[in-house]
């Protein structure tokens, strides 16, 4: 006590006193004795020179703190598994950190065959765990510190030395270390497995409902309004546009969302609800979204699509739905003074949008589009088009659009 160090010994084998190998059987942890021990069975008629007079009786004030047999496996005890486990954790799962070395080994094994949602106390004598060295500098899970962590997604993971002293826990995403880990430490850890993937893994679509004519379906360039929530693979709830009463508006293949996002959007009808699960390297990665996801989650969302509306061939911002005016110029230029404004452009373009002879990229700042359009045909940046700058534009790639 007085040391503030522990005492380690192997019972039985004739390191200790004949008397305190009999007494110590069948302690538990955290159990303390008091002990008498005669001479015969301590230190007998000799003593210890200096130490212990000779024909002492000893007594002992022990509290046991840990307790290990070479010959310990890691023990598991599942205490809640859900009524669905459709999959279990296999070796190269959470980024191909299970099952190659990055867990210590005890937890390689312990966590093999969990389900999302399981919790379990792990038990993991030292040689499984930290050994002889232990850990002084910070704690984690994983061996080395690593953010990835969090690809078990161990919430609520607290590690107990095996006395009841607690020296970690993890929450998504942090590690925060509480203690040292001492050597030859029994780990007991209490896990609940939020979520997990691998690294191969794409997302996943299921469709719920469909409406009686699914014929449109969603393509790039589309432009969606839908409603979602997104939740951890465990239920919780982290974002929800539907209680919000707002919709998400995107233009589909535009980056504007994740891309398991952009993929679970696909070939979608209006009016079909899906849930889409998406592996944090197709989501947020690592990182997640601070205060908003966690790192290296895998989401859930359910989304349904409320609006579609058709986009333009890829790399059109504008296209005419008929053919084309041969006085284009002329019919743009209002006022035939040989030049055309951005006012005479952009009131020009409306107008064939409103009538329905052209056609806009939806989803995008109209005012924007059609003002890159004028600038592309003023071919010398002087505020006008002229018949000669738009003849030019005309004469060039079919794939300009106008
Ligand atoms: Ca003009
Ligand atoms: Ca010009």
């Amino acid at each position: 006590y007085d040391r503030d160090s522990t005492f380690n010994v192997f019972v039985g084998k004739g390191q200790l006193i004949t008397g305190m190998d009999q007494a110590l059987v069948g302690m538990c942890v955290n159990e303390r004795r008091f002990m008498k021990i005669p001479p015969k069975l301590a230190y007998g008629s000799e003593g210890v020179s200096g130490v212990i007079p000779p024909n002492s009786v000893l007594h002992f004030d022990v509290l046991l703190m840990d307790i290990w047999n070479s010959e310990d496996q890691v023990q598991i005890h599942t205490y809640f598994k859900p009524p669905s486990c459709p999959r279990t954790i296999q070796v190269s799962d959470f980024d191909t950190y299970v099952g190659i070395g990055w867990l210590i080994p005890g937890m390689d094994k312990g966590l093999l065959g969990m389900c999302v949602g399981e919790k379990r106390i792990i038990t993991i004598p030292p040689f499984l765990a930290y050994g002889e060295d232990g850990d002084g500098k910070s704690f984690s899970l994983l061996e080395p510190l690593s953010p990835t962590l969090i690809f078990i997604a161990v919430v609520n993971s607290n590690i107990v030395l095996l006395g009841n002293k607690v020296v970690g826990h993890s929450f998504i995403p942090h590690v925060c270390p509480l203690g040292n880990i001492p050597s030859l430490a029994v780990l007991v850890f209490d896990i609940h497995v939020i979520d997990f993937h691998n690294p191969s893994d794409s997302i996943s679509i299921t469709s719920h409902y469909k409406p009686p004519d699914c014929s449109v379906l969603s393509k790039r360039g589309d432009y969606l309004k839908y409603h979602y929530d997104a939740s951890l693979l465990d239920g919780t709830l982290l974002d929800s546009k539907w209680n919000l009463g707002k919709t998400y508006n995107i233009v589909l293949g535009s980056g504007q969302v994740v891309l398991g996002m952009d993929m679970g959007l696909r070939e979608m009808c209006v009016g079909e609800k899906r849930t889409v699960i998406i592996p944090p390297h197709l989501g947020y990665g690592e990182a997640g979204v601070d205060g908003e996801v966690p790192g290296s989650a895998v989401l859930v969302f359910d989304i349904e699509l409320l609006e579609l509306v058709a986009g333009l061939p890829e790399g059109y911002m504008f296209i005419w739905n008929g053919e084309v005016s041969p006085n284009l110029f002329e019919e743009i230029d209002k006022d035939g003074n040989g030049e055309v404004l951005l006012e005479e452009f952009s009131e020009y373009i409306h107008a064939q949008v409103a009538s329905g002879k052209g056609k806009l990229a939806p989803g995008f700042d109209a005012e924007l589009i059609v003002k890159n359009m004028f600038t592309n045909q003023d071919r010398n940046g002087d505020g006008k088009v002229t018949a000669e700058e738009f003849k030019l534009k005309d004469q060039e790639a079919k794939h300009d659009e106008l």
